[in-house]
């Protein structure tokens, strides 16, 4: 049956308010209106971010919305003066937009299209409308994406055409979770050959950013989580040692410093936790390290340090999807993976079909999953 042109009513997963599980819902998702793709997703990762938005964490939420920004599908139709995807394109939604026209877009060295902020809630398309509803219920959308639906609407500065021969399970961690973490190590921090890293967190983008390290050639890859059951992969994936805070007496910049001479050339925190930021900064060298932030720390949060850390030569920075511009890199990571230049496999521990979701949230939370994947 056609579709285009009329509205379609599916199944999406609608989170009310916060601190509530999501409800599979009946929805209805209008027709793409002018420079917009309407996207029937195929396959969706569930990323720790989508979960700050159910914990309350990030302050100008709106909602209700529709959560997932890491995904792949196909175009369903597209509206007036479209150009760069059509019906029938594998697809990979982008949080972050690259509209090629804006300061931000015309900066060499940024990744930030001034068009759709990331930063800004608004849930709303460029239009300040909203191409959902539920129950007569206007349902905002989430970072310019939504993919826990069968059908979103985005703008085409929010969506780019991948290979034809891409795998859509493997590919839609290439719209956040491996980009982010692999682009913080390659691309924000340019990790070089015999390098020494330090990774917090090993969840999907920590892993990744290992991933990153071990092909820029770091010598060293030091691990960090509080939970040991992490361990395994991310040796698998490049690390050469894996330490817990947990089993030390000491704070953990120190343990890091001690076993590095001093400290590493480049550390990444990816967890959102404003401590933990600090231990990175502190477990660089304090002549010529790097600490880069990737972590999404509460909205309140604030980040204290001494300024005498950074006037003997560290550098602190941060990365939102490893400073990739979206539309540039999305197809050249995914012509990466079918080439075989990187693996993304060994991110996706669990496959639930789609009415699981709240099932995937709560593997994340009990830290038992990296990437859940859910299908259609
Ligand atoms: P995750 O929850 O799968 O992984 C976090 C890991 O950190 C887990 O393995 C935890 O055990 C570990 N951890 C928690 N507390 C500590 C601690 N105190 N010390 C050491 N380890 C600890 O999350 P994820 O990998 O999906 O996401 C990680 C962060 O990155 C999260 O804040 C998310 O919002 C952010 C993110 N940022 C971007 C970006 O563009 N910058 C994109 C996507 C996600
Ligand atoms: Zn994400
Ligand atoms: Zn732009």
């Amino acid at each position: 049956m056609d579709t285009t042109g009329k509205v379609i009513k599916c199944k999406a997963a609608v989170l009310w308010g916060p601190h509530q599980p999501l409800k599979i819902e009946e929805i209805e998702v209008a027709p793409p209106k002018a420079h917009e793709v309407r996207i029937k997703i195929i396959a969706t990762g569930i990323c720790r971010s989508d979960d700050h938005i159910i914990e309350g964490l990030i302050q100008d939420s709106k909602y209700p919305l529709i959560l997932g920004h890491e995904a792949a599908g196909i175009v369903e139709s597209v509206g007036d003066g479209v150009t760069t995807v059509k019906p029938g394109d594998k697809v990979i939604p982008l949080f972050v937009a690259q509209c090629g026209e804006c300061r931000g877009c015309v900066e060499p060295k940024s990744n930030m299209c001034c068009k759709a902020q990331v930063g800004q809630h608004t849930g709303l398309m460029l239009d300040n409308t909203s191409r959902f509803t539920c129950k007569g219920k206007l349902i905002h959308n989430f970072i310019s994406t939504s993919t826990f639906t069968e059908y979103t609407v985005v703008d085409e500065i929010n969506v780019v055409k991948i290979h034809d021969d891409a795998p859509l399970d493997e590919a839609c961690l290439i719209g956040c979770g491996f980009s982010t973490g692999y682009g913080s190590a390659v691309n924000a921090a340019k990790v070089e050959p015999g390098s020494t890293c330090a990774v917090f967190g090993l969840g999907g983008i920590g892993l990744s950013v290992i991933i990153g390290c071990k092909v820029a050639g770091a010598s060293r890859i030091i691990a960090v989580d509080v939970n040991s059951n992490k361990f395994a992969k991310a040796k698998e994936l490049g690390a050469t040692e894996c330490v817990n805070p947990k089993e030390h007496e000491n704070p953990i910049h120190e343990v890091i410093q001690k076993m590095t001479n001093g400290g590493v050339h480049y550390a990444f925190e990816c967890i959102g936790n404003t401590d933990i930021m600090v231990s990175a900064l502190l477990s660089s060298h304090f002549s010529c390290g790097t600490a880069v932030m990737v972590g999404v720390a509460p909205s309140d949060s604030t980040l204290s340090f001494s300024p005498l850390l950074l006037l003997t030569g560290r550098t602190v920075k941060g990365a939102i999807f490893g400073g990739f511009k979206s539309k540039d890199c999305v197809p050249e990571l995914v012509s990466d993976l079918i080439a075989k230049k990187f693996k993304v496999d060994g991110l996706v521990t669990h496959k639930l079909p789609f009415h699981e979701i709240n099932k995937g949230f709560d593997l994340l939370r009990k830290g038992e999953s990296i990437r859940t994947v859910l299908e259609f």
